[in-house]
């Protein structure tokens, strides 16, 4: 396969309701498509970074600029999606941006050869369970309408974001109000090892797990902490390889694993991380990154896969945007579907594509 060229595109993709974390509300998700177009066919990717650098040091604008600067222009003599992560191995970081156009480039070539990302990566499955990430709100009773809406609507699990003040009370309520559903928790980092005491009152709810509690780079301090708590720690955003997952398994700084192909930097990755927890036990899970369908589709493809024993955040499109630039994923059994199209499995829908489109940017190759 010879690449002809990338395409970096940007959209605007208003949320039907905002989504706050410990670090920030996100109302509108200002995405990078990446577009690889070779001469037999081309491929999507989604950049995951957000506007600014508050889930990790990645944001959107420096992936655009690394795209442009650094990575597509290396990809010159690539012929096949697994010859990115070698083309890219000596620009550090940059993960985000390098996942995306690995799946821009890897979309093309299962396209060209007619085969399923599913298939490729692994999958065993056809429909995947799925669960829902619930934001900060401004009351508990707020907190308990969004979750029983989304309990009517058929999501398997439930994930709270917590934060030092919104997290006893808020998960008690759930607890009392919705009995024994699967529930987890998210503190994308806000608390610290001082903290102990407090996180172990959370072992009483029975939670199936707490996410990433501290700071990304405390891996000890998540060792320490798992063997002060009954609640099992997993951690997200300290995962950013193969690595990295291996490591903090060995340490016991993590019990379970959400794996985010982008924070990973890229499908390839995700799957080594999965072939390191599954071989050491340890179950795993698909995040989000409030993705459109085309990040959306591959990553229910990684989520067929057999470690990932529990519920992901790979929610079905009307959770997150009125419209979407692809057909929507919904909800129907509390699973989505695992795409059977060639690739990615999805194609963007031209108008929809165009409407929210702000900026586009041909880089040839
Ligand atoms: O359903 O896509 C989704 C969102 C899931 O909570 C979710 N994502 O830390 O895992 C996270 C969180 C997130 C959202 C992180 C937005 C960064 C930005």
């Amino acid at each position: 396969m010879k690449l002809t060229g990338v395409e970096l595109r940007r959209i605007s993709m208003p949320l039907v309701s905002p989504f706050r974390t410990s670090f920030g509300t996100e109302t509108t998700r200002d995405v990078l498509l990446v577009r690889a177009v070779s001469t037999e066919a081309e491929g999507w990717g989604e950049c995951v970074a957000m506007s600014g650098p508050l889930y990790s040091s990645e944001y959107v604008d420096a992936a655009a600029d690394v795209l442009r600067r650094f990575f597509v222009p290396a990809l010159a003599a690539v012929e096949s999606a697994v010859e990115v992560g070698p083309a890219l191995s000596r620009f550090h970081g940059h993960r985000m941006a390098k996942a995306a156009v690995e799946t821009a480039v890897l979309d093309a070539e299962l396209r060209a050869e007619n085969r399923t990302l599913a298939r490729e990566l692994g999958a065993v499955h056809d429909r995947v369970p799925c669960g829902v990430s619930v934001g900060i709100m401004d009351s508990v009773g707020e907190l308990l309408d969004a979750v029983g809406k989304y309990l009517d609507q058929g999501y398997l699990r439930i994930k709270l974001k917590i934060q030092p003040g919104w997290d006893i009370e808020p998960i008690r309520a759930v607890r009392e109000q919705f009995g024994d559903i699967l529930l987890q928790v998210d503190a994308n980092t806000a608390y610290t090892l001082a903290d102990a005491r407090h996180l172990a009152r959370l072992d009483t709810f029975n939670l199936l797990l707490i996410e990433q509690p501290l700071d990304e780079e405390d891996i000890l301090g998540h060792a320490d902490l798992a063997r002060q708590i009954d609640t099992p720690v997993c951690l997200d955003e300290s995962i950013t390889s193969a690595r990295a997952a291996a490591a903090a398994i060995r340490l016991g700084a993590c019990a379970i694993v959400n794996i985010k192909p982008g924070r990973v930097g890229g499908y390839l990755e995700a799957r080594r991380i999965h072939d390191v927890c599954l071989a050491n036990d340890i179950p795993v899970w698909c995040g989000g990154m409030l993705e459109t369908g085309i990040g959306r589709a591959a990553n229910i493809a990684l989520a067929a896969l057999p470690g990932f024993t529990l519920p992901g955040d790979t929610s079905a499109s009307d959770r997150y945007y009125r419209t979407d630039i692809t057909p929507p994923f919904v909800l129907d059994d509390g699973e989505l579907p695992v795409p059977t199209s060639p690739g990615i499995g999805i194609d963007p829908l031209e108008a929809e594509l165009e409407a929210v489109t702000t900026s586009t940017e041909w880089l040839p190759l």
